[in-house]
């Protein structure tokens, strides 16, 4: 079984049942229609040769989005922070990206919290082979094309460190290292 293979299987085993199993590539393997992602992003370092390191998708579930995908090029056992920031742009090392989206005007808190930023995400973690899984479903944006809470055309930004959570105004999770445009599917 290869990593992609084996990614794949633990994303499918998880959580998803509910709502139908799909790959990381975004390709169904069962047939569900309110199951098709409706947003995605390729992930991409923001620096040097600016080499894609991951993908991450975007799907309407009952009670929010799920954000599902994968991370790949981290350190085995690395964590680090993934947000969605509120400007669709990954120039200037992702600076162009802006702050952590936050249409309500809240502070920075863990993902979980209502009253923290729309765009907050847990960290991940690399497994052996620098290759970190998210699904996670985010009850304070949506994926609809437009809307105050659609994050289509926002950016995701990978940093390369840790997310405490608490520090104002992006949880001192460091550099940011990738980034990607949030775009239709
Ligand atoms: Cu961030
Ligand atoms: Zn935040």
């Amino acid at each position: 079984m290869n990593k992609m293979m084996l990614a794949s299987t633990l994303l499918c085993g998880s959580a998803l049942a509910m709502t139908g199993c799909q790959t990381v590539e975004g390709q169904m393997q069962t047939g569900n229609p309110l199951s098709q992602p409706t947003l995605k992003s390729t992930i991409h370092t923001v620096s040097g040769d600016k080499k894609e390191v991951g993908q991450v998708f975007l799907r309407p579930v009952d009670d929010g989005v799920q954000v599902y995908g994968k991370l790949m090029n981290l350190k085995p056992g690395q964590t680090v922070a993934l947000h969605i920031h509120e400007t669709g742009s990954c120039a200037d090392m992702g600076k162009a990206a802006g702050g952590h989206f936050n249409p309500d005007n809240k502070p920075h808190s863990n993902p979980d919290d209502m009253n923290g930023h729309a765009g907050d995400l847990p960290n991940l973690t690399a497994n052996e082979n620098g290759v970190a899984t998210i699904n996670y479903i985010n009850k304070k944006i949506s994926a609809n094309e437009a809307g105050k809470y659609s994050v289509n055309r926002l950016a995701f930004i990978v940093h390369g460190g840790t997310d405490d959570y608490t520090s104002q105004p992006a949880g001192n999770a460091g550099d940011r290292v990738a980034c990607g445009i949030i775009e239709k599917n």
